[in-house]
């Protein structure tokens, strides 16, 4: 478990959640980073289930062995479970040292199982799947990345926004810009496949050339564009927020920048 979770990893997603708790006044901050290390380790769970020789085979991550090359499937599959498990337990932790006024623990468990499930990552990823790369047009791909990633990215953004008491239209807010930032986010993942080396990702080299995928679909400039389309329409759910929101402009535009070498 501490082999997959900490080695390494942007963190992009608990950035998310505790930016967006800070910029909507939360007082708890501790409360809101444990939220954030709670989506980390649904992420960190996901990245060893992805990588295992039924899905990816893949042999490296983060720029070493894959978890369940350095420690066999077996321990691989348990550390998956476990470190799902010990995400809802955090959760389940929070909820029950902090009080909250609009949002409850049930609130904040069901964003984040339900990201998870046949509506989140697990059901992108069956989609992705059964995808033929011959087949699979732009909504289809991009049915099944807001599935795999963009569903997480909304709750590491909905999390933070409980954190801090928020309005449901804030919620929603913050929501609309993490769906548009997943997904330009992908779109990014999705150039660096083809783009950048083994020792700049980390990761096998074209992982993804037998895949549907953005730039397969659109090219390069057509994947960059679509991307800094979507990172536009994310930045743009901010503006209620005014310059409070100028770290989650700063995390869009992190995002943006690894495809553009
Ligand atoms: C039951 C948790 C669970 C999952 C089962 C395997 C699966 C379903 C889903 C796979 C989801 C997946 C791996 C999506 C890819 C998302 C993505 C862009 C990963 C790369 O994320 P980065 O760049 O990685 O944030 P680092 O290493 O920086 O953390």
């Amino acid at each position: 478990m501490r082999y997959a979770a900490l080695g390494g990893g942007k963190r992009v997603r608990p950035v998310l959640t505790l930016a967006v708790a800070e910029m909507l006044g939360a007082r708890d901050l501790d409360a809101a980073l444990d939220l954030g290390c709670a989506v980390e380790l649904v992420h960190a769970s996901s990245l060893v289930l992805d990588d295992l020789p039924a899905m990816d085979d893949a042999a490296l991550r983060r720029g070493r062995a894959t978890t369940h090359r350095a420690f066999g499937e077996d321990l691989a599959l348990l550390a998956a479970f476990a470190l799902l498990n010990r995400a809802y337990e955090v959760v389940a932790d929070v909820a029950r040292r902090t009080p909250r006024r609009r949002w409850t623990g049930e609130d904040l468990l069901h964003h984040l199982t339900a990201a998870v499930g046949p509506g989140g990552l697990v059901g992108g990823q069956a989609l992705d799947l059964a995808a033929r790369p011959e087949d699979t047009g732009l909504e289809r791909l991009e049915a099944i990345h807001s599935h795999k990633t963009g569903a997480l990215f909304v709750a590491a953004a909905e999390l933070g926004a409980m954190a801090a008491d928020a309005r449901r239209k804030d919620l929603e807010a913050v929501g609309s810009y993490a769906k548009n930032l997943g997904l330009a986010f992908q779109i990014e993942d999705d150039l660096l496949d083809v783009l950048a080396t083994p020792e700049e990702t980390g990761k096998d080299a074209r992982q993804d050339e037998e895949k549907a995928t953005f730039v397969r679909l659109l090219g390069v400039d057509g994947a960059r564009q679509l991307a800094d389309e979507l990172l536009r329409f994310a930045v743009e759910s901010l503006a209620p927020f005014g310059r409070r929101a100028d770290g989650l402009v700063a995390l869009a535009e992190f995002v943006a920048a690894p495809g553009r070498r």
